[in-house]
């Protein structure tokens, strides 16, 4: 039977007592194959997506909270508190419901998708719109964890890098190597830094006996890493992304340096046809946000080639469920009904 994340990589992760393990069996995402996607790019190379979207709670969130969680368990804590643009409230409402524990989530008020909203409301989590961006409840969530013996479950959480190192573990596992590239949205830019800090463990281990180029993309509203400054306004459509002072940045430029790679922008224009492309081509759906690292990819590849053969992942990071709106405001489409065969044929460019 499939397990939880904690007990299949245990060799590779911080040992957690079996009895405070808190998982919902997350993890070993399917890595799907796009080679119709890799023609419309005329990129002669294997892609592959990371589709972290079928993760118990829908994204990427729950390999970091199932280790963050399961530690607050066994330290006997007396809640649990995160700032969010939106996956990572749903995956703490999610893991500390099971683990019967309180759980606060401040988001940026009105910038979150209504998929994750009502998750972290569904599961019973106490959520506060905050007057102000992510960054602003980063800064408040801080305060109050160290001020009141409350577990901060962010990405700060050493913890939550830890379990998000898993990712990297899968992919190598399912290619029997690293991949030459890897492509990935950047926000907070705590996934960037746990995938880097994955493949180095398991090359320590001889399991690997390359590295991947860390490609991260930013929204061009948000993207204090490529600017080198941090950015107080941050506006982008992509709003699980929409940080303007990550709190892993020096990792992930470490990260970006150490493999060669590159950490780069794209504009919110170039997320939604990569977001719309994705589905259309490869019967995928991720949200936008996650939708960056194709993005990225395909503005990588109008500035360079890719060597032939070569293994290119994307990693998407979000179920496109999770933001149904974007979906319906982004495409064309026609809703008004129809009430006899005349009018479906006509509708289907039959007639
Ligand atoms: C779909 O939920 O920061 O660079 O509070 O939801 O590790 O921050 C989400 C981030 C990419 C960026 N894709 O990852 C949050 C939050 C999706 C995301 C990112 C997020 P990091």
């Amino acid at each position: 039977m499939k397990t939880g994340l904690i007990e299949k990589y245990s060799k590779f992760l911080p040992a957690v007592d079996k009895k405070f393990i808190i998982s919902l069996n997350e993890g070993d995402t399917p890595l799907i194959r796009a080679d119709k996607l890799a023609e419309a790019l005329k990129l002669d190379a294997e892609l592959y997506f990371k589709f972290e979207g079928a993760n118990p709670t829908g994204s990427f969130k729950d390999r970091g909270m199932t280790m963050a969680i399961s530690k607050a368990v066994e330290s006997g804590t007396r809640g649990v508190i995160c700032a969010s643009t939106g996956n990572t409230s749903a995956s703490a409402a999610a893991y500390a419901a099971r683990a019967g524990v309180a759980c606060t989530v401040l988001i940026p008020d009105g910038k979150i998708a209504l998929g994750k909203l009502s998750q972290a409301i569904q599961f019973g989590a106490k959520v506060l719109p905050v007057n102000g961006n992510f960054d602003t409840a980063l800064e408040f969530v801080k305060k109050i964890s160290e001020e009141n013996n409350i577990t901060l479950v962010n990405s700060l959480n050493p913890f939550r890098i830890e379990g998000q190192t898993t990712g990297a573990f899968e992919i190598c596992d399912d290619l029997g190597r690293a991949p030459d590239y890897q492509f990935m949205p950047v926000g907070n830019a705590g996934n960037i830094s746990a995938y880097w800090l994955g493949y180095n463990r398991y090359k320590k281990a001889g399991i690997i006996d390359r590295l991947p180029k860390m490609m991260g993309y930013q929204a061009e509203g948000a993207a204090p890493i490529v600017l080198n400054r941090p950015v107080e306004k941050p506006e982008t459509i992509a709003t699980a992304i929409r940080i303007g002072n990550p709190a892993s940045w020096k990792s992930a430029v470490a990260a970006k340096n150490e493999s060669g790679g590159a950490i780069d922008m794209v504009s919110d224009a170039e997320i939604i046809s990569a977001y719309k492309l994705l589905s259309k081509t490869e019967g995928i759906f991720a949200e936008p946000s996650s939708c960056a690292s194709l993005a990225g990819l395909i503005k990588h590849l109008g500035a360079a080639s890719i060597e032939t053969g070569a293994k290119v992942v994307c990693i998407l990071t979000g179920n496109g469920l999770k933001d149904p709106d974007s979906a319906i405001k982004y495409n064309e489409c026609e809703l008004k009904p129809v009430s006899n065969e005349k009018e479906i044929l006509q509708r289907m460019g039959l007639l």
